[in-house]
């Protein structure tokens, strides 16, 4: 069985989010999914909408989500890497090269980002129409 591993706030879920995680678990036959904690947010200067326990609700109703994790720090990858046996660890491109130490573990995808969509855009447009 291949396994296939990715990691996220995903907040607010939208459609490049799924496609994320629709072509993450096609490279494999079952998906880790990292969900990022509200304090290691907090390490992204990243301040969630929905909290940990909302946002992982959320895309473990995804159908693509076998399994999803708490992601609390940058270390936790090779740990959690290692102790699940990942074939496949994957994210989208703007993270090119950021986790390319970890290819002597398992094999590093990094896939095209979903164009023209991100949770601060929706954040953006929805304050522009009030
Ligand atoms: N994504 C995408 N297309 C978009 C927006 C996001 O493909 N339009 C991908 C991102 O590249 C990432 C995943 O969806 O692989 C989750 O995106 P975020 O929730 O923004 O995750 P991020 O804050 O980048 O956290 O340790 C890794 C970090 O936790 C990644």
């Amino acid at each position: 069985m291949k396994k296939v591993i990715t990691y996220g706030t995903f907040d607010m879920l939208h459609i490049g989010h799924v496609h994320l995680l629709r072509r993450a678990k096609a490279l494999g036959d079952y998906l880790y999914v990292g969900i990022s904690s509200d304090e290691f947010n907090a390490l992204k200067n990243k301040q969630a909408y929905y909290r940990l326990e909302e946002r992982r609700t959320i895309v473990e109703a995804i159908r693509y989500t076998d399994e999803v994790l708490v992601e609390q720090h940058w270390e936790q990858k090779r740990h959690d890497i290692l102790q699940h046996n990942i074939d496949i660890f994957v994210m989208g491109d703007d993270w090119k090269g950021a986790f390319d130490h970890l290819s002597d573990i398992c094999q590093v995808i990094y896939l095209p980002r979903t164009v023209g969509i991100s949770t601060t855009k929706i954040k953006r447009d929805l304050h522009h129409e009030r």
